[in-house]
């Protein structure tokens, strides 16, 4: 029996029994925005980045493939001295150090990721790079920049005045807490569905503010910060990364979604497999977004705060997610 029949018959069968059942009582309305005979584009993308969503949409109108659109997009915040968590003016490490982490993932399963990356803002496009001009999936650190430097990359300070200031501050205590995060903008995970119907996606971040230094979250693991899998869907992660890599979360929701969940049952059993391993209610956010081949879209979060942005038919929108708590 091949593999998908296999799938298709156990979602019917045993498989919904190891399912856990869901927390929460709150479903929003399916939203669908396309059909797979449009091929009509769009984008979806974590947080409030509205120029970023819109760069990435009218290159797909303009017949991008869905990953050229997607760096292109995330690209504007990297270089968006004003968001302090992705690219250049992230906040640093405990240590000063801004590090950031990328990876990417096209239509055909190829994907390449950058970790931990210093003094190259556009490590989105450096995880294409990796994808495309090397024989591996991933390249970490000094590795990472020396190969960017190779590539034509501009070596560049990503300590801004501002995130030094901000980072001194917190040094003052140096309490180092994940925090709850219900800002407008931060990690972008970008899911982009091109004029060919096909689906490609991107997550670039500079981390947690104040990590260890070294520390590597979830947004350049493949399978946990991103996954896509042209069949089926993609799936992208933001919040406190170590809590999405121990579920795999975005490989899990493109595997539910291969069982039949819609996008938005996936995103809360990936949210729920999460929470069903903590102890009360958790101080952390994670939240998800996922879409899948009809064009449907999911999206929770832990906490409230969560927002995505969408592209389509030439508008932007942001739409608050709905959360457990
Ligand atoms: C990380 N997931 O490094 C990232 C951080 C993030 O919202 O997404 N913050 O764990």
């Amino acid at each position: 029996m091949k593999r998908r029949d296999f799938l298709d018959q156990s979602s019917m069968g045993f498989a919904g029994l190891l399912v856990a059942p869901n927390l929460t009582a709150v479903f929003p309305k399916k939203e669908i925005i396309k059909s797979l005979a449009t091929s009509t584009p769009y984008v979806l993308s974590t947080w409030n980045v509205p120029q970023a969503t819109l760069l990435a949409g009218e290159a797909l109108e303009k017949g991008s493939q869905g990953l050229d659109a997607a760096v292109h997009g995330v690209a504007f915040e990297e270089a968006n001295l004003l968001n302090t968590t992705v690219g250049k003016g992230g906040a640093p490490d405990r240590d000063g150090n801004v590090s950031l982490d990328a990876c990417v993932m096209n239509h055909k399963g190829d994907c390449g990721a950058v970790l931990a990356v210093e003094n190259i803002t556009h490590v989105a496009a450096l995880a294409k790079d990796v994808m495309e001009k090397t024989p591996h999936v991933i390249i970490a650190g000094a590795g990472a920049r020396k190969f960017a430097l190779e590539q034509g990359y501009k070596a560049e300070n990503l300590l801004t005045e501002s995130s030094k200031a901000a980072w001194k501050k917190w040094l003052e205590k140096g309490n180092y807490k994940p925090e709850i995060n219900v800002e407008n903008h931060d990690t972008i995970g970008m899911l982009c569905s091109d004029v060919y119907g096909n689906l490609s996606g991107v997550c670039t971040t500079s981390g947690l503010a104040y990590k260890m230094m070294g520390r590597v979250g979830d947004s350049p693991i493949i399978g946990s910060g991103l996954y896509i899998d042209n069949e089926v869907g993609g799936a992208v992660a933001t919040g406190l990364g170590e809590e999405v890599i121990k579920t795999v979360g975005s490989f899990l929701i493109v595997e539910l979604m291969r069982q039949g969940k819609t996008p938005q049952d996936a995103c809360e059993e990936a949210i729920e497999r999460i929470i069903e391993k903590q102890k009360g209610k958790p101080d952390f956010q994670v939240a998800y977004l996922a879409t899948n081949k009809k064009g449907e879209i999911g999206a929770y979060s832990v906490h409230r705060g969560f927002s995505y942005t969408k592209y389509f038919n030439k508008k932007t929108t942001n739409t608050q997610s709905n959360s457990v708590y």
